[in-house]
């Protein structure tokens, strides 16, 4: 934490903005370069890019995963700024984050246009009653058309019934990346000044009462080694000083009274102490350890409750269970399921989108999300801190509709792919229920392809999409709404390739073994009974014994043996191991390994209960 003072904060020139948009249309970048360009940053931290992506997964995968407040200073105004991650599977940081700000700069790419999640963004700040600064960002990039874009944005807001207001936004031209905006194409570029201009002028300040008995709702926590828990929102109303007593509305009702122990401002990456926080600021308190996201921060004379915050249903469920491979314990430190309870629980308070249920009186917990790649952060997270445990397949949330029909959720789809690739990638598709609802050639050999499908259509189908298309296709998908169930969608078409025993793998067992399938893993690799180690090559499953050694009487008999070298293996992604199984198989994680395995491991009982279910 930095010490340093900071001016008075008069309301009248505070402006609380959030930045919005698809997926890389460069809002981190945006902040990073308006921050510099104001003097926010310390010394030798306006080098690092994308700074405020701190995140360890977020810096590793190149996206943000968490809103995250900053501010900076310009010509004598206080502005705090909202970063929001564009993945749609994080859409609910994006609309935790609306009730803080009274205008949202919306950016959309200059090549590429508004894309799904542009729609979802700019749906929730509209609804909120929000006036966006639209900001065609990267008009660096050649063979862009600028007007095309604003006319879609447009459209884009008069299909989602923006007001006469909110349909004659402010523009701006920049490129975050080059850190210059422009209020007409024809101005010579310089620097972000039009877009601060715009951001004092356009943005109101914030109407909020500070003679009001305080009140602050958690919209977000995080947790200081040094600090404890850190409360994070708008103060609503009224003033909060250090040493304060203060009440936490809890939402089932509950009362906790504590004192507030530092108020504390964002400046840059870092964080200052305040000596007061009033209404209309962004700040985080601290002095309450145990918080949940949508709590009530306020005085214990004159207790004022927030309405909660709404966020979208989840989509996509999978079971969390203990692990109970064999190999359990050898890597991890939390592997009981009350650490991996505890641990969830936990998660749910600040993962607004998260739902977190007990299994009926099973060890076993479904976890609910808005996608596979909110579920596979989660993963990912505990595997680091060092959880062990075993996810089942993802499955799609369903809702029930008139007279019961069951009802699942649809995405939309937007493909960016090469032409060429469009019939393939159309035809699998089409096996999974999407339906084509536009398609355009958009120049340099490729094409734009629109599409609803079921989000079951979706799962599993991202790695197979990068084959189809060669690494070259982008993919991005949002939910759009609960439709009648499509039908039976085909399971993945190989059988498992099943270890028989517990053993360590050979180069001369796999190699001997390799035209039955594709295998997972390559010698020298400690494997169990029942592990999956790669897909047979026809739909059945067939146990296997890649740790046969050869015998050493063994002749070799035609001598090409060493000629003909193993496939090599690539490692798979959580994303692929969690496409990859089906309903009798589950995925290990520790935080060294990710492994498959049957559900049932003895290949007896395994047979057996097979063998039950078909009947
Ligand atoms: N050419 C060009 N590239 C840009 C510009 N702004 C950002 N980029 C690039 O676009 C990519 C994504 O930038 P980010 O700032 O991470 O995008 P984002 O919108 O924060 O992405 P998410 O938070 O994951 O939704 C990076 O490679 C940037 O360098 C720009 O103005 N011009
Ligand atoms: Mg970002």
């Amino acid at each position: 934490m930095v010490a340093r003072k900071s001016a008075p904060r008069e309301r009248e020139r505070i402006r609380n903005i959030a930045i919005i948009a698809h997926v890389d249309h460069g809002k981190t970048t945006l902040v990073d370069k308006m921050l510099a360009q104001s003097g926010s940053f310390l010394r030798g931290e306006a080098d690092l890019e994308q700074a405020l992506d701190s995140g360890e997964l977020e810096r590793e995968r190149g996206i943000t995963i968490l809103s995250k407040c900053t501010s900076l200073d310009y010509d004598g105004y206080h502005i705090n700024v909202v970063d929001t991650p564009g993945h749609a599977d994080f859409g609910g940081e994006v609309e935790r984050v609306m009730r803080m700000v009274d205008s949202a700069l919306l950016l959309v790419d200059a090549f590429e246009g508004p894309m799904p999640q542009t729609r979802f963004v700019t749906k929730k700040a509209l609804a909120k009653g929000l006036r966006p600064i639209l900001v065609v960002n990267k008009i660096d990039r050649p063979g862009c058309d600028v007007r095309a874009v604003v006319d879609a944005v447009l459209d884009l807001f008069i299909s989602l019934d923006a007001t006469d207001e909110q349909c004659e936004f402010p523009v701006v031209y920049a490129s975050a990346r080059l850190g210059y905006a422009v209020d007409a194409l024809t101005d010579e570029p310089r620097d972000l000044a039009p877009l601060f201009r715009l951001i004092v002028d356009f943005v109101p300040p914030p109407r909020v009462d500070r003679d009001a008995p305080p009140a602050m709702q958690v919209t977000t926590f995080s947790h200081d080694d040094y600090l404890g828990s850190l409360a994070i929102g708008r103060v609503e109303a009224g003033v909060f000083r250090p040493g304060d007593r203060a009440l936490l509305m809890r939402r089932d009702g509950g009362r906790e009274p504590f004192r507030i122990n530092k108020v504390l401002g964002f400046r840059g990456l870092h964080r200052f102490e305040l000596d007061e926080a009033a209404a209309g600021d962004i700040v985080a308190i601290t002095g309450m350890e145990d918080l949940n996201v949508g709590e009530t921060i306020t005085t214990p004379e004159n207790p004022v409750v927030l309405p909660m915050i709404e966020v979208d249903a989840p989509t996509v469920r999978m079971t969390f269970m203990t692990n109970t491979s064999p190999t359990v314990g050898r890597d991890g430190r939390f592997i009981t399921s009350a650490k991996l309870k505890e641990r969830l629980d936990r998660e749910r308070k600040s993962n607004v989108s998260l739902r977190v249920e007990q299994n009926g009186a099973t060890d076993s917990f479904l976890v609910s999300g808005r996608g596979e790649l909110h579920l596979s952060v989660l993963i990912e997270t505990l595997r680091r801190e060092g959880y062990e445990f075993m996810v089942s397949r993802p499955k799609v949330v369903t809702q029930e509709g008139a007279n019961g029909a069951v009802l699942e959720p649809y995405e939309t789809l937007v493909l960016d792919i090469e032409t060429a690739h469009t019939g393939t990638v159309i035809e699998s598709l089409g096996q999974r229920f999407g339906r084509v609802t536009d398609i355009r050639e958009i120049g340099a050999g490729r094409s734009r392809i629109e599409l609803l499908i079921p989000t079951r259509g979706l799962l599993g189908y991202r790695s197979r999409f990068l084959n189809e298309t060669h690494g070259t296709g982008v993919l991005s998908a949002v939910f759009h709404a609960y439709g009648p169930w499509a039908g039976d969608i085909k399971d993945r078409p190989n059988g498992a390739l099943i270890a028989m025993e517990d053993c360590t793998t050979v180069t001369y067992a796999l190699w001997r073994l390799q035209d039955r399938g594709e295998f997972f893993l390559g010698p020298g690799v400690p494997i169990y009974a029942g592990q999956i180690v790669g897909l047979h090559t026809r739909e059945n499953d067939v146990v296997v014994n890649p740790g046969k050694a050869k015998k050493l009487s063994n002749m070799r008999a035609s001598g090409s043996d060493e000629k003909n070298p193993l496939v090599p293996v690539r490692d798979m992604s959580i994303e692929e191991a969690i496409e990859l199984i089906n309903d009798d198989e589950l995925v290990e994680f520790t935080p060294k390994a990710i492994r498959l395995r049957k559900r049932v491991l003895d290949h007896m009982k395994r047979k057996r209960s097979e063998r039950a279910d078909a009947t």
